[in-house]
This record gives C-alpha cells, structure tokens and sequence, in this order.
C-alpha cells in the first residue's frame, strides 16, 4: 500500500508540473502579439512603385524591394489623417530591400508616399489604412 500511495504521490507531482509547464507555454503564446500583423511587399522598378496601392491595417508593415533603376527611397508626406512623415525612408537605396512599419495608432485613410529623385516621372505609392 505504501508504494503505492508513493507512486500516487509522485504522479500527482509530475501531473500538477506538467499543468504548469501547460500554463506558461499558453500564457507565452498569448502574448505574442500583435497576432495579425502582416507584411506585403512593394517592388520599387524603374520609375513605379509596384502594386501602386497596398492594403494595410496599423501594425502591419510594408516591405519594399529595389528591382532595377536605383536608387530609391520612400517619403511619405504630411498630408492624411495622420503624419506618417517620420517613418519615411528617405536614405537612397541601390539594392536589396526595406521595410517600414505603419504605427498602431495610425489613423485609417489614404496616405500618399512617392521616390524622392522619380516622383517627377511618376514615382508614387499609396497605402490605404484600414481600421
Ligand atoms: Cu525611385
């Protein structure tokens, strides 16, 4: 009888650890968040930006490529319902690729955003974000 109340005594240990070791890994999961936040990717070519319009919600974030005809850069400009000025990206880009984070508390609209050296020749994006 002893052994097994021993036996009892340990399993409900290892059971009652495992429920902990449940909890913690369920509360980490939780907290991994903004769960929803996404990427879409923008192509920066000759004198256009590729899609010229993307979809977003606040959180979420935008990366853009450099495909052919650099440098490129993203400005955004002050115009909208929130000035998104500062996340611009306005250093020149010869290749590889960037991104940029539109913050939580951005205002849902339309927000325009164009290549400093080919806004000229039509170089300009819009994001549009939603609520
Ligand atoms: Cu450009």
């Amino acid at each position: 009888m002893k052994i097994i109340n021993i036996c009892k005594d340990k399993f409900t240990k290892i059971a009652r650890m495992l429920g902990c070791v449940a909890l913690v890994l369920a509360s980490i999961a939780s907290f991994q968040s903004p769960a929803s936040a996404a990427t879409v990717s923008v192509d920066a070519n000759s004198v256009t930006f590729d899609p010229e319009q993307v979809e977003v919600q606040p959180g979420d974030s935008i990366h853009f490529e450099i495909k052919n005809s650099p440098p490129h850069n993203v400005v955004f400009g002050s115009r909208g319902p929130s000035d998104l000025t500062e996340i611009s990206h306005s250093e020149m880009v010869m290749n590889g690729g960037f991104d940029i984070t539109i913050p939580e508390d951005t205002k849902p609209g339309t927000y325009q955003y164009w290549c400093s050296p080919h806004r000229g020749a039509g170089m300009i994006g819009e994001v549009v974000v939603k609520g």
